[in-house]
């Protein structure tokens, strides 16, 4: 359970570390559905925007009841998971994910998500750790984003430069199987990895049920893609 100062800490910074740890035993199954993945689907080395789509037994770790009951405490009881993704940045070769905020590209209204991203590595700074702007999300607006087309980049919107506010960075310092939940309106990002250790993570992407989803959205990632259902949460 979330503590009523993690709940406030959320509202105010537009995130949380709660007290979580995957077990051991589905971070190595987690490892080895990525390896597999990657095996099959190369292009996703650095990046998988849709994992479910290509191989939907990822749901099971996305349906970890402790997981879902942080959810539950921020969006309310009717929620949906919408979608899942893989930041994988291997070592020596990991994309950057330019400062962004992921409403910019995201057919959902009233636009809201609470995403949970799980570290599948240890993840500091030298391999690319999650960075975050605090408090960025407060005003629940977007911000002026424009495209970025370099390659080696997860994303390609990135937000405008006068918009970023460098003295609320933070370091998101996480431990292999820990997780962070943040507002979709918070900027965030993370550097390249030219370290020797990967930094992988694993996304879950929820939304409330009074939001509505567009099914005819294409998402226009290094891929193009739809995403044809979402899941419907029952704790
Ligand atoms: O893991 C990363 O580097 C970026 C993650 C991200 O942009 C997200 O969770 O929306």
């Amino acid at each position: 359970m979330l503590t009523k100062d993690q709940i406030f800490n959320y509202q105010e910074n537009g995130f949380v570390v709660p007290e979580f740890r995957l077990p051991e035993e589905d971070l190595l199954e987690i490892e080895q559905k990525h390896f597999d993945l990657v095996k099959k689907y190369p292009e996703y080395e650095n990046y998988c925007p849709a994992v479910l789509l290509k191989d939907e037994t990822f749901l099971k770790f996305c349906m970890n009841v402790k997981i879902l009951k942080f959810v539950e405490q921020l969006l309310g009881k009717n929620f949906a998971l919408w979608n899942s993704s893989f930041f994988a940045k291997p070592a020596h070769n990991g994309f950057e994910t330019p400062w962004h905020q992921d409403g910019q590209y995201w057919p959902i209204s009233p636009l809201a998500t609470c995403t949970v991203w799980l570290a599948i590595d240890d993840a500091y700074e030298q391999n690319g750790c999650l960075r975050f702007i605090k408090g960025s999300h407060k005003d629940k607006k977007l911000k002026e984003h424009s495209r970025n087309n370099k390659k080696n980049l997860t994303l390609h919107q990135e937000l405008n430069k006068e918009e970023l506010d460098e003295e609320n960075i933070v370091n998101l310092i996480l431990k292999r199987g820990q997780i962070s939940l943040h507002d979709v309106y918070m900027v965030h990002g993370s550097k390249e990895n030219k370290s020797p250790k990967s930094r992988r993570a694993m996304t879950m992407r929820f939304m409330p049920l009074t939001s509505k989803f567009n099914h005819d959205f294409v998402f226009d990632s290094d891929t193009k893609f739809k995403i044809d259902k979402i899941y419907p949460i029952r704790i």
